[in-house]
């Protein structure tokens, strides 16, 4: 008997045309790859090409993880915002903790859906575990933010977080890479829904948000991650440099120990997220604002900043300064942030994210730099923020 003519044999071959006349087409129908995501889960979904050119500075990264990459499907998830406006941080932790483990799982339920179909899918965190052998430097290879407002999810606020027409800020981002193409794409939202009231730089307990929309970023990485990443390196330092159980203590108040163990053991804590919490854009949202302002702030704005807690700064810096003159109910707690450059490169290119403005007002410097050995770099650094390599 010919082995072709074996019935196991024939029911495989038959088996093996079927998936194949199942299996999706070369071009995927935008509205169909839609619905997937919004079946898995999604509240909203939007698609871009990988070659758009708002992605330029973003595409080298995702290419290297993913060099299939052809279209990229952007997906917010909703936050409840009463709970991100709670006083409390195991509230507002709770909810980032949950809507993260959703956006993965959204993300999971896709790519699983759509490699049942023979597409190639896959997808970056949407906040942690990163590539940490890259810390201190960029360990995010898919920066969701530019990819949701190239796909229409929205824009970037005067917190520089993404509103989403509907619900505001109060969205996860995660994005689904896939091997194909689809048949249409999305183009950013035609309007911007912040209403620059800037809530966001008036509650900022560390005054990282400036007015003009400066954003101090190591200023806001040091207070709100102070029990992950460099806040936990500098525990770890803090622990290994004392002498004795009560030197420890001196350094690390009792709460602050065991806020750590919290951190370790449910995953992701920010000690802020404000600038998320009284943000009034989206249409969801903005009635409660523009109908009574006074009582918007009186009862979303103010429980924030009348809150006595700990603000975690590095000495010196202009978050410090900030607490002392804005927030005096506010405990300081002098930190490092355990943000320390690898290389010359890696501490020419972080220059721009950890100055400090106010501390450096009225100065007019240069500095020329001249770096040899393993790396061989000249620079020359201004107080307009830039370095300008040679
Ligand atoms: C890095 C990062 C941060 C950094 C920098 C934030 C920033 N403005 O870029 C820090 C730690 C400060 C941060 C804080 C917060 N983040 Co964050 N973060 C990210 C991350 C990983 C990448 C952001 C990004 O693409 N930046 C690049 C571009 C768009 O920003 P940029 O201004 O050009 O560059 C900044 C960064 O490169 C940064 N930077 C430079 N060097 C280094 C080095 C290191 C070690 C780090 C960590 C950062 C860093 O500084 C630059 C200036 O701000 C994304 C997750 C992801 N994979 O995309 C979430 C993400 C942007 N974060 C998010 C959230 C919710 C927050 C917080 C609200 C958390 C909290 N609860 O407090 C705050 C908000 C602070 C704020 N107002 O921006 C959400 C935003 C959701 C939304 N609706 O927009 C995201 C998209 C996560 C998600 N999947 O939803 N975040």
């Amino acid at each position: 008997m010919n082995l072709e003519d074996h019935p196991t044999v024939k029911r495989y071959r038959e088996k093996v045309d079927a998936i194949a006349a199942s299996q999706a087409p070369e071009i995927l129908d935008t509205e169909w790859l839609k619905q997937q995501a919004l079946e898995a889960g999604a509240d909203d979904v939007g698609l871009v090409d990988i070659n758009r050119p708002e992605l330029s500075d973003y595409r080298t990264d995702i290419l290297e993880l993913f060099p299939w990459a052809k279209t990229l499907v952007s997906f917010v998830s909703r936050m409840n915002p009463e709970n991100i406006r709670c006083v409390s941080q195991a509230v507002r932790d709770l909810e980032f903790i949950s809507t993260q483990k959703e956006s993965d799982g959204i993300a999971r339920k896709l790519t699983r859906a759509l490699s049942q179909k023979g597409i190639g899918a896959s997808n970056y965190a949407c906040g942690f575990p990163m590539d940490l052998d890259k810390w201190p430097g960029k360990m995010w290879p898919v920066s969701h933010k530019p990819i949701a407002v190239a796909a229409g999810m929205g824009h970037l606020g005067h917190n520089r977080n993404l509103l989403h027409p509907r619900f505001g800020n109060f969205v996860m981002l995660n994005t689904v890479l896939i091997d194909r193409e689809a048949t249409a794409y999305d183009s950013p939202l035609y309007f911007n829904p912040c209403i620059k009231c800037k809530l966001c730089a008036a509650v900022c307990p560390v005054g990282d948000i400036g007015n003009d929309g400066n954003f101090q970023f190591s200023n806001c990485f040091t207070h709100n991650y102070r029990d992950r990443l460099g806040g936990f390196s500098d525990w770890v330092e803090n622990i290994t440099s004392s002498k004795t159980v009560r030197d420890y203590r001196k350094k690390v108040a009792d709460p602050e120990t065991v806020s750590m163990w919290q951190s370790l053991s449910y995953g992701i804590c920010n000690k802020s997220s404000y600038c998320l919490a009284v943000c009034p854009a989206g249409e969801e949202r903005i009635g409660a604002y523009v109908t009574d302002r006074k009582s918007y702030l009186q009862q979303v704005v103010k429980p924030l900043q009348d809150k006595e807690e700990s603000v975690y700064v590095i000495p010196g810096s202009d978050s410090e300064a900030h607490v002392a003159r804005r927030y005096p109910h506010k405990t300081i707690r002098r930190v490092g942030n355990g943000l320390r450059p690898k290389s010359a490169q890696n501490f020419l290119d972080s220059l721009p994210v950890v100055f400090q403005r106010d501390q450096a007002e009225g100065l007019d410097v240069t500095y020329p730099f001249t770096f040899t050995g393993e790396e061989n770099v000249k620079a020359t650094l201004n107080d307009s923020q830039r370095g300008d390599q040679c």
